[in-house]
This record gives structure tokens, sequence and C-alpha cells, in this order.
């Protein structure tokens, strides 16, 4: 089983992402797919779009990955490898989540180990000048733990400010890969699943 982690702050396109990635993973790869969402979001996961893709949603009793310290977290997983057997699990944690405390939860893991663990963070475009400045702790900690950056929402921005963006996270993560997407007209997303599956 691999795990895509997709968090990101707030509104910044997580849902929308996952949504947008899924169906194109799935004609890739044909791989089965479970995503574990928490229930706070604005764009809910439609529990249509689930049957279409076969897709099964699993919401967290306490609704937040985050605040379980692992326990809950590692329950459900454990549930889904013996019902579901998935091959890719993708979590979309809470906006304020770091990702790095999924990843150490999973290292206790029961169950058989996760063959890749990817943490993907998004960054919304439009409103990352101002959430930098208020979260600059958590935003920094997020992109350093990040393996794969997201800018979404370029629809929505200049290509200045979209520089800029990009500028000040390649000064802080230097080595993932960082592309610049908008989830919700689907721009630049066969990158995006290529860096997801890795392939
Ligand atoms: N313009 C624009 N809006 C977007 C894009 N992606 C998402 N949105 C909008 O941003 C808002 C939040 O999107 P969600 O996908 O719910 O974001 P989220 O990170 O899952 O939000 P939470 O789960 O509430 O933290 C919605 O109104 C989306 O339609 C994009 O690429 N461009
Ligand atoms: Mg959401």
């Amino acid at each position: 089983m691999e795990m895509i982690i997709v968090a990101g702050f707030l509104g910044s396109g997580k849902t929308t992402m996952v949504l947008s990635a899924i169906g194109r993973i799935i004609e890739k790869t044909g791989k089965k797919i479970v995503i574990i969402v928490n229930d706070f979001g604005t764009v809910g996961i439609d529990g249509r779009v689930m049957q279409k893709y076969g897709l099964d949603v699993m919401e967290m009793a306490s609704g937040c990955i985050c605040c379980t310290l692992g326990a809950d977290l590692l329950a459900t997983i454990m549930k889904l490898e013996s019902e579901v057997a998935p091959d890719i699990v993708i979590i979309e944690p809470t906006g304020v989540a770091d990702p790095s405390a999924i990843v150490d939860a999973m290292e206790k893991y029961p169950g058989e180990p996760m063959e890749r663990i990817l943490s993907t963070v998004i960054v919304d475009a439009v409103r990352f000048p101002v959430i930098y400045k208020a979260l600059n702790r958590p935003l920094t900690s997020q992109i350093k733990g990040a393996d794969l950056v997201l800018i979404n929402k370029i629809d929505a921005v200049t290509p200045e400010a979209l520089k800029e963006v990009e500028i000040t996270l390649r000064a802080i993560n230097p080595d993932c890969p960082i592309i610049a997407t908008s989830a919700l007209h689907g721009t630049d997303m066969d990158e995006v699943v290529a860096e997801m599956v890795g392939a």
C-alpha cells in the first residue's frame, strides 16, 4: 500500500485537487484508491464522484486526523487494509495538520509498512503572501517537510505574483518538485499525477 498525504492550509484546494487527481490516477494506473478525509471541508467529497470511480471515503470518527495523535488514524488504516486492501490511500488532513505528524504516526503502524509515503503540500497562490506572514512557522515547516509542493489557484493570480510565490517556496525547500496548478480547471494535472504516483 502507498500513501499520499494532501495537506495545505484551510481552503487551499486540497479536496478539489484530490478530486481532480483521482480519476487521472485510476485511468493511468488502474489502482484501487481509498480517500480518508476530515469532514469540515468547504467542498465535500461527493458520494456520486466516489461511486463513479468506485471509491470509498472514510471519515475519521473524531473528524480530525491530526488531533488523534495517530491512534485513530492507524486503526482506520488497519481496517481499510483488511476490508478494502487499496493500492493507494490518499489522506486529506485538516488545514492545520502538519503531514510530518502523519508520517511519524505511521512509524507505529502495526500492519504492512507503507511502500511509499508522499507528503504533498498545497499552497494557495492567492492567499500565500498573507498566510505566509501570519502563519510563518507552521507554513514553513509544512513546506520544508514536503516531497511535492503544488501552488494552486494559478488561474486567479498574475504571473508576477506567481513568480514571487515560487521564489519564496524554492528558498524554503530547494529540492522538492514545485508545480503550479489550477485544481479547479485541471491545469498541469498530468504533471501532478505523474509526481503523485511516481511514474
Ligand atoms: N480559482 C480557483 N479556486 C479554487 C481552485 N482550487 C480550489 N478552489 C476553490 O477554493 C475553495 C476551497 O477549495 P477546497 O478544495 O474545498 O479546499 P480545501 O483545502 O479542501 O478546504 P478545507 O478542506 O476547507 O481546508 C473552493 O471554493 C474551491 O472551488 C483553483 O485552482 N482555482
Ligand atoms: Mg477539503
